[in-house]
């Protein structure tokens, strides 16, 4: 139990203390109860936070409980209610504590979703600790490195895996920030790397709303020229407008289009029709034990056949042993990427043939 003047009285003392409940009026001197509800959040993920005001207005009403307070109580308010409010956001609070302990001993990796205010912190903070993994993609024929995919790692360990870094910046409407990092960090490798080197980048649809990826004088487009903008199946771009007309512009600064994930997303062709990419990937699962899989074999043999007729490159993903590699080999497939060759990983690692 501890009680504090201010907000960053109450700073001081949770950054050496835990706490099972936390009451805070929500106008306060110098900061305010929302701000101090998201001060707490970049210290504890779970600890219940009830905010009190004797001044009700909407907005902050509406704000409290968007940025994760437990609950919003309007002065003045009965001790017997407040109690019964506490208790009982202490014993979901231990139940919170208990469900992550149940998690790290099952061994699971589970998006740690939390409230708005802890994913605006964990989000700033993994902004600052976002670097780019590289995985070659190689000419088998050839023996030959063709390029390297840019993978985006991030050090925040509670938004360590990239498809919830990606699904908090969208919530939070941060996905162009997320881009732009990115990118950027991608320049800085091109500029340090061999010219005759292709990189392969990941769009999110929203990025094709970013006048960013369009000026030509930020980081990427001045090395359009060796750069494949990868735009995947999974996400639906019906959303965007003049899809067509963006994806002409991109041409237009020089970067080559590819389609990710090819397999895996929606039926139908619209991406291709939009698109017509320069290079098309296969999605993992296509490729996964294609050796022992003849249905598999016949798909990607008539893709690559297609694809290749129709000019466009074709890579395979996510290829894992001898066997899937020879028999891509077989089907047109020209270029392959997977741990057989390279794990990703900083400072472009050499693929092993
Ligand atoms: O969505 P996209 O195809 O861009 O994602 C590629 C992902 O696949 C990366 O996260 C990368 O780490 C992973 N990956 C790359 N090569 C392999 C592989 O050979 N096997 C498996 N299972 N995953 C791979
Ligand atoms: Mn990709």
């Amino acid at each position: 139990m501890g009680t504090a003047e201010d907000g960053a009285e109450a700073q001081v003392q949770l950054s050496s203390a835990r706490f099972d409940v936390i009451v805070s009026d929500i106008g306060m001197p110098g900061m305010s109860g929302i701000e101090l509800l998201r001060a707490v959040r970049g210290l504890d993920l779970d600890v219940p936070v009830i905010l009190m005001t004797g001044d009700p207005g909407l907005r902050t009403a509406i704000q409290a409980v968007e940025f994760g307070a437990f609950k919003y109580l309007t002065k003045p308010v009965a001790k017997d209610d407040l109690l019964g409010v506490v208790e009982r956001a202490a014993k979901l609070h231990r139940l919170a504590l208990l469900k992550r302990e149940s998690l790290a001993v099952l061994g699971q990796q589970t998006m740690q979703l939390g409230d708005r205010a802890s994913e605006e912190v964990r989000f700033e903070r993994a902004l600052q600790c976002i670097w780019m993994a590289y995985q070659p993609i190689v000419s088998w024929r050839e023996r030959r490195l063709f390029g390297y995919e840019a993978l985006i790692r991030c050090e925040e360990p509670t938004l360590s895996r990239p498809d919830e870094l990606l699904l908090v910046a969208e919530r939070l409407g941060h996905l162009h920030d997320l881009g732009r990092v990115i990118r950027t960090s991608v320049s800085r490798q091109i500029e340090r790397s061999d010219p005759g080197t292709t990189f392969f980048v990941n769009l999110h649809a929203a990025d094709l709303e970013d006048e960013d990826l369009f000026a030509a004088a930020a980081p990427l487009s001045r090395m359009a020229g060796r750069v494949v903008l990868e735009i995947t199946e999974r996400a639906s771009l019906e959303r965007i407008k003049d899809v067509r007309g963006r994806i002409r512009l991109l041409r237009r600064l020089g970067f080559r289009i590819a389609v990710d994930d090819l397999g895996a997303g929606y039926a139908g062709l619209s991406s291709f029709t939009q698109i017509e990419p320069d290079v098309v990937k296969l999605d993992m699962s296509l490729v996964r034990d294609i050796d022992t899989q003849a249905t598999k074999q016949r798909v990607v043999r008539a893709m690559a056949e297609l694809c290749r007729g129709l000019g466009m490159i074709v890579v395979a993903e996510g290829v894992e042993t001898p066997g899937e590699r020879d028999t891509l080999d077989g089907l047109g497939c020209d270029l392959l990427q997977g741990y057989l060759f390279a794990r990703p990983a900083r400072d472009l690692p050499s693929p092993a043939y």
